[in-house]
């Protein structure tokens, strides 16, 4: 089997179409460096904003990635599509019932070569993707394991992805939820904004999801893509 599309990424700006860019900022990130920029946010995503910052973004060489997380959003021309599923939470919507509602309209359109599916385990409970989903973000070490590993070994995803988005997570959970992955490609992403906590997070995950810095001192976010390279 051929390496999945995204199994070189190290690091990744994470791009919310509800927010607004300059070309300027987005010239820097493009040309970064990083291995991709990942599309999505938790509120506020339309086919429109999708679309246009796809195509500001394609000008450049550096992957684009969906990750499709409503169905308005769903928009064709990126190099690969992320469907994340969210494993600590109760409701069933977002664990298999948006995707499903996802397939039923759009099944026959899937790049499936270019699409991976993301177990999810939201730990911030003040995040929007928290609250959103109903996430249960109070997990002790053994609850995330048992995660990890239904997720990896039981489920097979190709990708976890340990988000503690607005705020910097436990490296030591991290540390120990990299120790039982297997076969999928580890993500974390959660208050990187700067190149120690890169680095530190770089450590255990594959791949390092850098998001909302990149609105607040683009210089801070600059500098974490050089500092997982050392
Ligand atoms: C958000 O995991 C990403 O989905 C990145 O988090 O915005 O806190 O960097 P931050």
């Amino acid at each position: 089997m051929s390496e999945a599309w995204y199994s070189g990424w190290r690091h990744v700006f994470k791009l919310d179409p509800d927010k607004d860019i300059s070309d300027e900022a987005l010239d820097a990130l493009c040309m970064s460096g990083t291995d991709a920029i990942l599309v999505g946010g938790s509120s506020g995503v339309t086919f429109e904003n999708t679309v246009d910052l796809m195509s500001r973004v394609r000008r450049y060489e550096v992957d684009c990635a969906l990750e499709v997380s409503t169905l308005d959003g769903a928009v064709p021309g990126f190099d690969g599509y992320f469907v994340p599923l969210v494993l600590n939470t109760e409701r069933v919507e977002w664990i298999i019932g948006k995707q499903i509602e996802g397939l039923r309209e759009y099944g026959t359109f899937v790049p499936w070569e270019e699409t991976a599916a993301q177990g999810y385990i939201i730990l911030n409970e003040d995040a929007t993707a928290a609250k959103l989903t109903g996430a249960n973000a109070s997990l002790d070490e053994d609850a995330v394991i048992a995660h990890v590993r239904m997720a990896d070994r039981l489920m097979r995803l190709p990708v976890i992805y340990l988000e503690y988005s607005g705020m910097f997570g436990d490296m030591e959970l991290l540390k120990q939820a990299r120790r039982h992955v297997s076969q999928a490609r580890l993500f974390y992403g959660g208050g990187i904004d700067s190149a120690e906590k890169a680095r530190q997070a770089a450590e255990h995950a594959h791949t390092i999801v850098v998001g909302n810095i990149i609105y607040n001192d683009l210089e801070a976010a600059l500098s974490t893509v050089a500092a997982i390279r050392i």
